[in-house]
């Protein structure tokens, strides 16, 4: 049985748990209580010595880093795929999911990371600023790659989506209002099903 390691506030978990809703991959989460730096104890750290969530286990073979674990997860289980079948089809979704980790989850963490768990006296505004400005242009060339597509790569839902729906619910949090196009694709990928049963709680 494929097993996660994971937590339920985890952006990065959040991706490959909802690769796993969308592929039908049966598995079994187990909740790394961060908290309590369940994240840096021994036994974990012999699985993911870097101390983060997600780590994959299946039989014996450990594999951490999201987009890893995703393209494994493709790899493996090709139904319900999430990527093309066509080479450029894949490339453009390798940039777009190298960009999203480049462009968006860095800031993001930057971002939010403050705001959800550390009090304001924390916060180092400048980076924060910086951050946000960054995301703007981003989604600003988004908003031109998407012009009047539903989704980034192809013409179905898949890992460019995954990659991009657990960052993009911190837009409102962030206090980010996004270009139109962009809008109605983070609309599109919040209100799937995968996205609303791993919506992290407050
Ligand atoms: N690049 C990693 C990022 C994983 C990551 O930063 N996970 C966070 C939770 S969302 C974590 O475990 N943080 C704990 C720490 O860094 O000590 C991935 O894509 O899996």
């Amino acid at each position: 049985m494929l097993r996660l390691h994971s937590h339920p506030l985890s952006t990065f978990s959040r991706r490959v748990r909802i690769a796993l809703l969308e592929k039908k991959i049966p598995h079994e989460i187990v909740e790394i209580d961060m908290a309590a730096k369940q994240h840096r104890s021994p036994e974990y750290l012999k699985l993911n010595p870097y101390g983060r969530v997600p780590t994959l286990e299946e039989d014996g073979f450990v594999l951490y880093e999201s987009t890893a674990i995703l393209e494994y997860l493709e790899l493996t289980r090709p139904d319900e795929p999430l990527l093309p079948p066509d080479p450029r089809g894949r490339a453009l979704a390798a940039m777009h999911v190298k960009l999203c980790d480049i462009q968006l989850a860095r800031q993001t963490t930057t971002l939010i990371f403050p705001k959800r768990f550390l009090p304001k006296e924390r916060w180092d505004e400048k980076a924060m600023a910086q951050a946000k400005a960054e995301i703007e242009k981003h989604l600003a060339i988004l908003e031109g790659q998407l012009g009047g597509k539903q989704w980034m790569v192809g013409d179905r839902y898949g890992m460019v989506e995954v990659c991009y729906t657990p960052l993009v619910q911190f837009l409102d949090l962030m206090e980010i209002a996004p270009p139109p196009a962009v809008a109605a694709w983070v609309e599109r990928m919040l209100s799937r099903e995968s996205a609303v049963q791993t919506k992290p709680a407050g």
